[in-house]
């Protein structure tokens, strides 16, 4: 360790901000409206966060914008006009910029940064924050604003370094248009959200697409297509009152038209019926009720498998579109109007890797168990390693000198989804246990960064200048996010990055918070009304 490094009697600032997605620019904004120094690190070029990196053919956000957005400034929501109900990538990462331009957040921000590591000094309780620009900051807070889904998964498959034609991932698009498919021959491995955007787009352009899947995954139709202006008017009249409303719903979005029957009520006509309004309402997971029943969930998921294989002509390659091996909600469910009728192209060709597995990648393409596929390109839509990938691509210390990566050997422990004990101090929004990417992540980084500031301010109101969970409350919210995930269909028995099972080697654990997001902000905020009971406040007044 170098003399800069054990500088840690005296901060250089208040509060340290890694990444500048939606959460981190809200962050850098609370920190100057209560007066407190903060530094912002990125490693991209620009703010954006996700909307930088996958900037994908296709890529587009499937939450409506005009809830997918920021509402804590009435002025940023009423200046915005979003060009589209589900703005694709380029929008989005505009819109994030002029939001930082608008809070004069980015002259707080050092971009091409990495952080490497973060250090905790106990005896002055003071954060070390070191960057691969060689810097060492010194901090009171240190917010890892780093995201769930932002370390890209190394694809486990042989031979990806032989082969000899280029290569693209989806997480890591190139921005200088150089990647261009027009043409020529090209393979696409995964068909989670990134892969179903982006194959109807290279379908497009290039000469022939192979699509190797491994699992079929549930594509719904996506609500994009004109703003209704009469929804934006109503949001726009009282931002302050639309956010609150948001916190008040289990995903955190605008309220959404929930079927008004019970499925354990209706008999088959009616269920049909009830499905048939969802699907033309578009929220099929509303069907009923009581969707949260399994045998709800059952008839969801198959009346979805049915309007899926009617959009593809090929009877083999509807059968193997469609999936049988979980149900709806298990992975998280993709939308597109365009990925099942690019199948019925002549040159798009579906690889069933259950029935053909890769066997490798070859410098001509890509080998199956039944044949070898020569392709000019190969496009990686093969996902993250979620929620703990970020984490662990910093190398984080703690009390006694304890390592996050051992603390969460045995899968992510924490407190309300955004601290760890022996981490004081450190705060981790859109991580593990929250409601994550099973809620409205805008709503998430507003909510999750208020609860972060309006702790600091707690602390600073009380004279203490830190705190960190109890190790029993660590457990009993380990156990209610298990309780909850028991609860949701197919949740602990679909192999999903829900629960790292993406990841050969990984602790299997669900990582999501399913409880809602309602009950998830009053349970914070209970927290803090009766002055954080279930954290060790320390310090002396
Ligand atoms: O990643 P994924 P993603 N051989 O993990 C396959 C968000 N998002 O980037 O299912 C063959 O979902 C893998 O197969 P399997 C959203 O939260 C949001 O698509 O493991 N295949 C799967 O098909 C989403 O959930 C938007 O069997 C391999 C695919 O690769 C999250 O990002 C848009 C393989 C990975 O799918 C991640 O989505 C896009 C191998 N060795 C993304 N390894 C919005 O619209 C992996 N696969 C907001």
């Amino acid at each position: 360790m170098s003399a800069d490094e054990t500088r840690t009697t005296q901060p250089d600032c208040d509060v340290v901000v890694v990444g500048a997605g939606f959460a981190g620019i809200y962050a850098l904004w609370r920190a100057r409206q209560r007066g407190l120094r903060a530094r912002g690190f990125e490693r991209a070029s620009d703010v954006g966060g996700t909307w930088f990196w996958n900037a994908y053919p296709g890529a587009r956000c499937d939450v409506e914008s005009y809830n997918y957005a920021y509402f804590f400034d009435p002025e940023i929501v009423r200046e915005w006009d979003w060009s589209d109900a589900c703005a694709a990538q380029d929008e989005i990462q505009r819109y994030l910029r002029f939001v930082a331009e608008r809070c004069d957040v980015v002259k707080d921000i050092t971009f091409d940064t990495k952080v490497l590591s973060a250090r905790y000094d106990e005896t002055a309780g003071l954060w070390s924050i070191r960057t691969s620009g060689g810097e060492t900051v010194v901090c009171r807070y240190a917010i890892l604003a780093i995201g769930a889904l932002s370390d890209p998964k190394a694809p486990d498959i042989e031979g990806v370094n032989e082969f000899a034609g280029e290569a693209y991932y989806t997480s890591s698009w190139p921005k200088d248009g150089s990647a261009v498919l027009h043409g020529k021959r090209v393979g696409v491995i995964g068909t989670g959200s990134s892969g179903v955007q982006a194959i109807p787009e290279i379908a497009k352009i290039a000469s022939e697409v192979f699509v190797f899947q491994r699992t079929a995954n549930y594509v719904t139709p996506t609500r994009a297509g004109p703003m209704d202006p009469k929804l934006v008017a109503a949001l726009r009249k009282d931002p302050q009152a639309t956010r609150r409303a948001f916190r008040d719903t289990y995903g955190g979005h605008i309220p959404l038209d929930m079927g008004s029957e019970r499925f354990s009520e209706l008999d088959d006509s009616g269920r049909e019926r009830a499905l048939l309004k969802a699907w033309a309402g578009n929220y099929i997971a509303l069907a009923f009720r009581d969707a949260y029943l399994p045998e709800a969930n059952a008839a969801i998921s198959e009346f979805i498998r049915q309007r899926m294989g009617e959009q593809v002509t090929d009877l083999w390659t509807a059968e193997h579109l469609v999936p049988w091996d979980h149900p709806y909600g298990g992975k998280r469910p993709c939308q597109s109007d365009v990925y099942l009728q690019a199948f019925n192209q002549p040159h798009v060709h579906l690889i069933a890797l259950t029935e053909t597995p890769i066997e490798r990648i070859v410098p001509g393409g890509i080998t199956t168990t039944a044949e070898t596929i020569p392709l000019d390109v190969i496009v990686y839509a093969t996902g993250f390693d979620a929620i703990s990938g970020p984490v662990f691509a910093i190398d984080i210390l703690g009390m006694k000198g304890q390592s996050m990566k051992d603390t969460w050997a045995d899968g992510p422990v924490n407190y309300l989804g955004t601290m760890v004990q022996g981490f004081p101090n450190l705060f981790l929004p859109s991580s593990a246990m929250s409601p994550s990417v099973l809620s409205n992540m805008a709503t998430l980084a507003e909510q999750q960064i208020d609860f972060i500031f309006d702790t600091i301010e707690w602390l600073d109101q009380h004279g203490r200048p830190r705190l960190h969970p109890r190790p029993e409350s660590q457990r009993h919210w380990r156990e209610e996010t298990l309780r909850y995930a028991e609860r949701r269909p197919g949740a602990l028995t679909t192999k999903s990055w829900y629960s790292g099972a993406n990841i050969p080697g990984k602790p299997r654990v669900f990582m999501v918070y399913c409880g809602g997001f309602q009950r998830y902000n009053e349970t914070c905020y209970a927290e803090l009304e009766r002055g954080f009971p279930g954290y060790e406040v320390m310090g002396s007044p």
